[in-house]
């Protein structure tokens, strides 16, 4: 490693998504290759395979939308399972709720959670002690397919983008077996990807949840480190879910905790479907 300050870029489709700093960790685990920039600006940084996945300045954007519009619309939120989410900010969220009783965490990679541990402590923060928190190392896909049915209140999807060891996260047989361990009126909350650098992926995720779920809902907002900014999550329940509408009285309690999400924030969120998006969908 080197103090000498450089960009790091992930590209993407003839664009490239930068960040200017000091390079702190380059690795290879496993799985991917994991590397800690630490910028003026956004701070400490993680980037998996090429493609930015959080840095401590905006990753409250990400990690407040994909946990509470899901843990606000339940009223049983005992049991919690967070697939990927290996830097912690995902847990930390949940753990703010104290009806959660149990979450297991499953992660591919043991390594993104070491070096979260130590170069990313404040994201995890006090989640990574909290004995409600159980880590298992382990691949998503299987630890949902040997999971008895009714097991979960909440399914939390907190993965990469589509890669070799992630693509069956984004199937319709992986959703299915997640609604058989969802609990009657439990909800499931994935990132959806972007609408605008990952239009396809991100319609095929929409279409695939509607098809499986009774009810399905998008939120848009930004991840300012991600290509093109703007990103989605996708909710969806076997109960009718009304999420531009949330009960007030848990978001007003939540929402003093955040930083970015609140109750008008979520109602214009829910809202925000562009409309070649609304067309691809209906076409
Ligand atoms: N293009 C990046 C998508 C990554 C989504 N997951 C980020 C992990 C943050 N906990």
């Amino acid at each position: 490693m080197t103090d000498t300050p450089t960009w790091v870029d992930e590209y993407h489709k003839s664009s490239r998504f930068g960040i200017y700093g000091k390079v702190l960790l380059k690795k290879n685990s496993k799985y991917q290759e994991i590397i800690i920039i630490e910028s003026d600006y956004y701070g400490k940084a993680l980037m998996l395979d090429g493609c930015w996945m959080t840095s401590l300045r905006d990753e409250k954007y990400y990690h407040e939308c994909l946990v509470h519009p899901a843990l606000n619309s339940i009223e049983k939120k005992s049991h919690i399972l967070i697939i990927g989410g290996g830097d912690g900010g995902t847990a930390r969220e949940c753990l703010k709720y104290s009806q959660v009783e149990k979450i297991d965490l499953v992660e591919i990679d043991d390594e993104v959670i070491k070096v979260s541990k130590t170069f990313l402590k404040e994201l995890g923060g006090s989640a990574w002690r909290d004995k409600r928190l159980t880590i298992h190392i382990a691949d998503g896909g299987k630890w949902v397919e040997k999971t008895k049915d009714n097991s979960y209140d909440a399914i939390l999807i907190d993965c990469s983008d589509p890669s070799e060891f992630s693509n069956f996260l984004f199937t319709d047989s992986f959703y299915k077996e997640c609604k058989r361990i969802l609990t009657k009126k439990g909800i499931l909350a994935t990132q959806s990807e972007s609408p605008e650098s990952f239009k396809n992926i991100h319609i095929h995720i929409l279409k695939s949840l509607k098809k499986e779920f009774k009810s399905s809902e998008t939120m848009y907002s930004f991840v300012p480190i991600y290509p093109s900014g703007i990103w989605s999550w996708t909710f969806a329940s076997e109960e009718e879910l009304n999420l531009s509408n949330p009960h007030s009285e848990e978001v007003t309690i939540i929402e003093k905790s955040c930083d970015i999400w609140n109750l008008n924030f979520q109602k214009a969120a829910f809202k925000m479907m562009p409309n070649k998006i609304i067309r691809e969908l209906n076409s």
